[in-house]
């Protein structure tokens, strides 16, 4: 809703990104099968917020490598702002305190989307064995951000003895805008094509969430810590993209070690207001 006026810190960044091959040289990666498919990638992603058109193919990855790192976030951090809450007090209290970067004491960043956006073979996007899960507690949306393959179930429940209104803006995907009164314990969404959804609440206007609608398994949402990890990757060179609702996207080019883990330590930080 406007009256959130959400605060946007530009996508100006500075990405300084420390690449160390754990174990070994980061020019080894592994055997010709793997290198076969990643010389066919093309130069990069397609700059669409990571969302992969086409062209994904799958393949068994023998020796793939891990990527880990943690993102940190060094810039000037948004206040914290406060909502006055005026209705359904017994379930969203009093007030509620938004921040729009949630950073660790150390500065890691929560909630950032890492991809690698132009891998176009690997492993194939396991069918998970249980749905994705957006609940809404307290009039938030947890968690903020949930990672949903293609086709996959995300389940919307409502924990709250109070109506939420989920609503979604999609733009490959149908969006939808449903009801949710504490009577409908859940609600059964699906995303066939890969791209970011956002979530609101109209009846709580602070209420926001992400769904990210992945097409392959090499997409990570950064923790509390700011850290993650994506495993399996076929070893080669990738761009990886870092997605933050508030910071934008920014890309670097990594690579995996076949057969190892390969650490980066990300920093961002914010050089325009
Ligand atoms: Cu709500």
């Amino acid at each position: 809703m406007a009256i959130l006026g959400r605060r946007h810190l530009g996508i100006c960044q500075v990405l300084i990104c420390s690449l160390v091959a754990c174990g070994g040289d980061a020019s080894d990666t592994g055997g010709l099968e793997q290198m076969s498919a990643v010389e066919e990638q093309p130069e990069a992603g397609d700059g669409t917020e990571g969302r992969h058109e086409s062209g994904y193919t799958t393949m068994n990855v023998k020796k793939g490598g891990t990527l880990r790192g943690v993102v940190n976030f060094s810039g000037a951090v948004p206040e914290t702002r406060t909502i006055v809450v005026t209705d359904d007090m017994n379930a969203c209290g009093g007030s509620v305190q938004i921040h729009d970067l949630e950073i660790a004491s150390h500065g890691g960043l929560a909630n950032a989307v890492v991809s690698l956006t132009d891998i176009t073979s690997g492993a194939v996007l396991e069918a998970p064995t249980s749905p994705a899960t957006l609940d809404q507690r307290g009039c938030r949306f947890t968690p903020h951000v949930v990672l949903a393959g293609v086709d996959q179930v995300v389940e919307i429940l409502n924990s709250d003895p109070v109506a939420h209104n989920v609503h979604t803006v999609a733009f490959d995907n149908r969006s939808f805008n449903r009801t949710q009164p504490p009577s409908v314990e859940k609600i059964e969404v699906s995303f066939p094509i890969a791209e970011k959804v956002r979530a609101r609440c109209d009846i709580h206007g602070w209420m926001s969430a992400w769904i990210v609608v992945v097409d392959h398994p090499y997409n990570a949402v950064t923790d509390s810590n700011g850290g993650f990890a994506i495993g399996n990757v076929p070893g080669g060179t990738y761009t990886l993209e870092i997605w933050h609702e508030t910071l934008g996207a920014t890309t670097q080019t990594v690579t995996v070690a076949a057969d190892q883990v390969t650490d980066l330590s990300i920093e961002l930080a914010q050089t325009s207001p």
